[in-house]
């Protein structure tokens, strides 16, 4: 008898070993996700992503924005696609990094995207829904930012990556960036820019900047490089008392993601705890391998020290389901 409870421990276990802890990393595993932009609305987290679909020897092949959401950082629900690009008429190709934010009870999705040849390079839209789960539209009909827009820009895709934070009092702020980074207000209909563009390039600014506040401290996180040192994206970030700067740089928040060129940061705090999504290329699906443009979203806790400062964050395979700091 004991023997027949061994052969059966045996002949189960390397399949149990397989199976993934729920929350664990990567926490997207049917498909390829990047550059994480959680919501949180009331008890829900809401996280939104790119989609990676490229074939062997393509970079990038990126057509549509995913939703998935979560009330408990383990199980996470597939929403299917809130906007394909082509819902930006204006728009040739490269759905890249996006983020949605609620206002005035309706959910803002802002994209970078290239823009079509009326004006070559890259481009921010806008696009609108009544509820996360999209279906969003394009809000607007044209470009919110494009090229033109920021003429001192040194290349042509230096325009994506939005970041959108609403502050206290209510104003909203669109940060974005390729090398060169930039803010500026957004008007009250959320399809505007109000004002002028201002440039707050941080060290090692590479690209995916990610806007948030906490007490009376504005923080600037971004995927940085190094050049002189690293091949690879790691997340830096800055901290400033207004958000127009003066930008202090912290330094570096995490290393490279496995595999992966790139990195981008996401921040939530949810249910009394904070959150930094990123992501990696450490995901195989069947016979596709992780890559440049094959990548998987990841969290971690994210810790604050008593001065404020974000604590370094080391990228693990249990990820939030490890305890918090
Ligand atoms: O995902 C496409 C691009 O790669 C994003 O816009 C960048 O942030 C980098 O992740």
């Amino acid at each position: 008898m004991r023997w027949l409870a061994f052969t059966v421990l045996l002949a189960v276990s390397p399949l149990a070993a397989e199976e993934p802890v729920p929350g664990s990393n990567p926490i997207i595993r049917d498909r390829f996700t990047a550059d994480p932009a959680p919501l949180v609305i009331g008890d829900t987290l809401w996280l939104y992503t790119s989609h990676d679909e490229v074939a062997d020897g393509e970079m990038f092949n990126m057509k549509e924005w995913l939703a998935y959401s979560t009330t408990d950082m383990r199980e996470w629900t597939f929403h299917g696609s809130v906007m394909n690009i082509k819902g930006f008429a204006w728009a040739s190709h490269d759905a890249w990094a996006v983020q949605v934010i609620e206002k005035h009870g309706r959910y803002w999705l802002y994209a970078p995207v290239e823009h079509d040849a009326t004006k070559p390079g890259k481009a921010i839209g806008v696009a609108v829904s009544d509820r996360p789960e999209g279906p969003f539209v394009d809000a607007k009909g044209a470009a919110l930012i494009s090229n033109d827009m920021t003429p001192k820009g040194t290349h042509s895709w230096e325009d994506i990556d939005p970041t959108v934070f609403t502050d206290d009092e209510g104003t909203t702020w669109i940060a974005w960036g390729n090398r060169q980074c930039y803010i500026a207000k957004l008007g009250d209909d959320m399809i505007s820019i109000d004002g002028p563009i201002t440039e707050i390039t941080p060290p090692h600014f590479e690209e995916g900047p990610w806007l948030h506040k906490r007490g009376g401290l504005y923080y600037l996180t971004y995927a940085s490089l190094d050049r002189s040192d690293h091949k690879d994206e790691r997340v830096s970030y800055a901290t400033a008392t207004t958000p127009l700067g003066p930008w202090t740089y912290r330094g570096e928040l995490t290393g490279s993601g496995e595999g992966s060129f790139t990195i981008h940061p996401g921040i939530a705090e949810f249910k009394g705890q904070w959150y930094l999504f990123l992501h990696n290329a450490a995901l195989t699906i069947g016979d596709r391998k992780g890559a440049l443009g094959r990548r998987a979203v990841t969290v971690e806790h994210l810790s604050y020290d008593a001065d404020g400062l974000m604590r370094p964050v080391i990228q693990t395979a249990a990820g939030i389901t490890a305890p918090p700091p």
